[in-house]
């Protein structure tokens, strides 16, 4: 059968074809081949930030009417996702759910931790409110312990002039490890430069970020890391997380994980070098009180 020989409604498979170049045009024109968006390069970004500090502004900026709305599966919170593209680059952009933590327990902060942990994509944006940095932080220095490509976007950066907020993204970004841009969504000041940094940091960066504690707790955090490294244990390891992360957590005294870990054999090991560990950390930091330890980890 040949392609001219096909009626409406008709199909064929067609295999080992020398294919010429009037004959590829022909099939270009049926529609067989491979579509120009599966050639196209595409990275796909998380929108990650506090409630208000702009994301719904800066998306409906970069991607103009590219929206679709939809929800998350299975709840009621809306997902925005918008894409445009950018040099050679389609870029696919998701709002999650503001956050103004990843270990909170609101239906948002859940959502946006699952899709941040298990969802596909390349790169976070994290968005933050320049007049209110230091809440904004908080968020970004739990996202810096992810393995993930991220940038800082300073929004508002227009407000933060009007209010005299100096911030110098260049030196920010040297204490952080992540690349950090000034922006302002409302003025759309630096968003093409946010896009040439998205692309840069996706073609070019290779070592994910990763925070820094203070000695006293680098040292209790490799202990445990070194004791789950050496157990290899399975439940552990189901929790698909670097060991690094697991250590942390559990010198945070994550519920979450203190609720999984809390009937597994290993518990009856890891309870008391936590227990040390802590207690190391309540000496050095004067306290017994696990908010103030938890605000230096
Ligand atoms: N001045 C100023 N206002 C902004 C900027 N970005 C967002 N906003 C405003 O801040 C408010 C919250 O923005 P929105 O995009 O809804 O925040 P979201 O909750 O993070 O999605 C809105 O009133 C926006 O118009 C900005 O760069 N500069
Ligand atoms: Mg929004």
């Amino acid at each position: 059968m040949t392609i001219e020989g096909l009626k409406d409604g008709e199909s064929a498979v067609i295999t080992g074809l020398d294919v010429d170049a009037q004959l590829k045009d022909r099939f270009f024109s049926f529609g067989i081949s491979k579509s120009k968006k599966m050639d196209k390069k595409i990275i796909k970004i998380a929108l990650v930030g506090q409630p208000n500090v702009g994301k719904s502004l800066l998306i409906n900026a970069l991607c103009h009417s590219n929206m679709k709305v939809g929800n998350f599966t299975g709840v009621t919170i809306e997902k925005a996702q918008a894409k445009t593209t950018h040099k050679d680059y389609e870029l696919q952009i998701i709002d999650l759910p503001g956050t103004y933590s990843l270990y909170g327990y609101s239906e948002e902060e859940r959502i946006a931790k699952d899709f941040i942990d298990n969802g596909d994509y390349d790169l976070i944006v994290n968005v933050v409110d320049s007049t209110n940095l230091e809440r904004n932080l908080l968020l970004t220095t739990q996202l810096l312990e992810i393995q993930k490509k991220m940038i800082l976007a300073l929004n508002m950066s227009d407000e933060a002039a009007k209010e005299g907020v100096q911030i110098n993204d260049k030196e920010l970004g040297n204490l952080l490890g992540i690349p950090c841009l000034k922006i302002s969504a409302r003025t759309k000041e630096n968003l093409n430069s946010l896009l040439d940094l998205i692309l840069q940091t996706h073609t070019h960066s290779t070592t994910p970020n990763k925070r820094i504690y203070s000695n006293e707790i680098e040292v209790e955090i490799l202990k445990l890391e070194e004791f789950l490294n050496a157990k290899k244990d399975k439940n552990i390891e189901s929790l698909a997380l670097t060991n690094r992360q697991i250590a942390i957590l559990l010198l945070k005294q994550d519920e979450n994980l203190f609720k999984f870990l809390h009937e597994k054999p290993i518990w009856m090991e890891i309870s008391p070098l936590l227990q040390e560990s802590l207690n190391n950390l309540y000496i050095i930091y004067d306290t017994k009180s696990s908010k103030d330890i938890l605000a230096r980890i």
